[in-house]
């Protein structure tokens, strides 16, 4: 993984100072290619321990269409709450303490940022407990899941994009077409965060699929480990259901910023070694990339440095 460390070296050295809708900062660049060939290791960030049980089960949730924060909190998966929770401050249905740009304050207020994750609690259990407010306030509008698997169309009608893609991959593989868009502009206003991985193509030779991502906005500390982990992983997934091996993950950024909150952690992790890549397991009997459950897919002998922590920007 050191082209990670690299990207992180690149910003650091050639990223200028930009301002950002969280209003947390950031040093930025516009523009980078990483390059990961899957059958070397899976990309699973060896400088910091990245849940791995964290991407394979948003990725589910992805694959099933879902887009409510249910699933993934009955997961004990909690990436994205903040955004569902922050349409619940912005309501009226909300009567607790004010949240105001909560992420922001919450950073730099150790206080506050007890009543926020007390009044995230209270969210979290609410969502597990009423099924009202779940509908209500649970879900993130039509991102990711959505888009993939029933992209509005024309009279009522949907498209699965991601069904057809598959379908597309076994019976036309040498198609220049192997694509998928997240980034509706019809619906963009309506997503609680607009798609970050927002475009996706697929290209197989000489019998191996590979994945290019192009990713409009990274967090290169706190998402990109993330992103590239989900994005092998889905590629793997494709693969195996339609007899190919693994290629490459080509992963393309297009405002790559590290946040001004996180510049010492970035220097913690260039300190680091990188260690041996592990191994994706996946469970013999799957075929349809849509069957999968979390305990059919695991890692081995993932030995990655201790966790480091940063304040996410919301
Ligand atoms: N972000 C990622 N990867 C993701 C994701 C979010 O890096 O998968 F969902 C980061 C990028 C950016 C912020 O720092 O979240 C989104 O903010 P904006 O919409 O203003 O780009």
């Amino acid at each position: 993984m050191e082209q990670y460390l690299t990207l992180c070296k690149h910003i650091q050295e050639t990223g200028v100072m930009k301002g950002d809708r969280t209003g947390t900062g950031t040093k930025s660049v516009f523009g980078y290619q990483m390059r990961f060939d899957l059958s070397k290791g899976f990309p699973l960030l060896t400088t910091k321990k990245t849940a791995f049980r964290l991407v394979v089960s948003e990725l589910l949730w992805f694959l099933k269409g879902d887009t409510n924060v249910k699933t993934l909190i009955e997961n004990n998966n909690h990436i994205w709450d903040e955004w569902a929770f922050e349409k619940w401050v912005k309501s009226e249905s909300y009567q607790g303490p004010d949240m105001t740009n909560f992420g922001v304050r919450a950073a730099k207020d150790l206080a506050f940022k007890a009543i926020v994750d007390e009044q995230m609690e209270i969210f979290c259990s609410k969502i597990l407990a009423d099924e009202q407010f779940a509908s209500d306030f649970g879900d993130l509008g039509p991102v990711y899941g959505r888009q993939w698997r029933s992209w509005p169309a024309k009279d009522g009608a949907t498209i699965d994009q991601l069904q057809n893609l598959i379908e597309q991959i076994k019976v036309n593989p040498n198609s220049r077409r192997h694509i998928i868009t997240a980034w509706n502009p019809a619906e963009v206003d309506e997503m609680a965060l607009p798609p970050c991985h927002t475009f996706m193509q697929f290209y197989v030779a000489e019998g191996k699929l590979s994945c290019q991502l192009y990713q409009r906005s990274a967090d290169v500390f706190l998402g990109v480990p993330f992103n590239i982990a989900s994005y092998a992983l889905l590629t793997h997934l494709i693969a195996k259901e339609c007899h190919l091996e693994v290629g490459e993950f080509v992963h393309t950024l297009g405002d790559a910023h590290l946040y001004v909150n996180h510049m010492d952690q970035v220097e913690t992790q260039l300190k680091r070694t990188p260690r041996e890549l592990p191994t994706l397991i996946l469970s013999a009997e799957k075929e349809s990339i849509f069957d999968y459950e979390l305990e059919d897919i695991a890692i081995e002998g993932y030995d990655p440095h201790p966790r480091i922590k940063a304040p996410i920007a919301v």
